[in-house]
């Protein structure tokens, strides 16, 4: 017996997760416990899941988030395989209720299992998206290979130098991916510098951000669009480099192919 048994609609949703959960370990961009997912599945919440009791006391988030008040998230668990996570949800990641002191929370699942270590980072993202109004409740971070290769070079890292080489490769990239790719200069993995960094990057109104060195913070209304996403980019940065190791730079679409491109889809310029 699962929790989720009685909630088809949030079970679907933690499917969904465990689903991309496996494409991220098929892509090889999820080694050992790489890579994070917290969904916002407060819109799912019923009275009986409301009804049932803790399974944990509560536990402090480390920071205050207003925002959060009566939120419910699925969350990866922390130490957690994505690979794992794809075959049992509930064993590999938690669901856990924000208390009304928004500095606290309570984990209501099938088993302890607790939530990632970057569940500070993903809150506080979830804190300004519902603060902005936004529609978006899933946020990814993952390790996608030829993205981060990217990074260990400099002119990538100009702002937007490689947003618009990524939508010069193929024109799926800019009308998938319509606002690029932020980009955050390396920080130490978890702290709370790159977590105010991408939450910076993100209100300059990306739904990707960089992470140089290390992997894609993404955020959409779920967790497959989120996917989807980083999976378009990557696929145009694995279009350059397979240009590249044929020996020739890529031409990339022209500038009149890309206003063409962007007018017919409505895209910003
Ligand atoms: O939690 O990838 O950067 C696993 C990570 C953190
Ligand atoms: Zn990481």
């Amino acid at each position: 017996m699962s929790i989720l048994d009685k909630n088809k609609a949030m079970k679907a949703e933690v499917r969904q997760v465990a689903e991309v959960a496996g494409y991220l370990w098929q892509k090889g961009w999820a080694e050992r416990n790489g890579g994070n997912i917290t969904v916002n599945i407060t819109r799912w919440v019923d009275d009986a899941m409301r009804a049932l009791p803790a399974i944990s006391e509560p536990l402090p988030i480390g920071k205050t988030l207003p925002h959060l008040e009566g939120c419910w998230f699925y969350c990866k668990g922390t130490g957690k395989r994505m690979r794992d996570l794809a075959r049992n949800p509930m064993a590999n990641g938690s669901i856990i209720r924000i208390l009304p002191d928004c500095a606290t929370y309570e984990i209501v699942a099938d088993r302890l299992v607790m939530p990632t270590s970057e569940l500070p980072s993903h809150l506080a993202v979830h804190d300004y998206l519902i603060a902005k109004g936004s529609p978006y409740r899933a946020s990814l971070h993952t390790h996608p290979i030829e993205l981060v290769a990217l990074t260990h070079c400099h002119k990538w890292l100009e702002k937007d130098a490689a947003t618009r080489m990524l939508w010069s490769m193929i024109p799926e990239t800019k009308a998938f991916c319509p606002r690029g790719l932020g980009m955050v200069p390396y920080m130490l993995p978890s702290s709370v510098e790159l977590a105010e960094a991408t939450i910076r990057t993100l209100d300059q109104d990306y739904d990707v951000v960089m992470w140089e060195k290390h992997g894609v913070f993404a955020v959409d209304t779920d967790i497959m669009n989120a996917f989807d996403q980083v999976d378009v980019l990557n696929k145009a940065a694995q279009i350059y480099i397979a240009s590249k190791n044929m020996g020739f730079e890529p031409e990339g679409m022209t500038y009149s192919q890309m206003k063409e491109l962007s007018d017919a889809f409505g895209l910003p310029k």
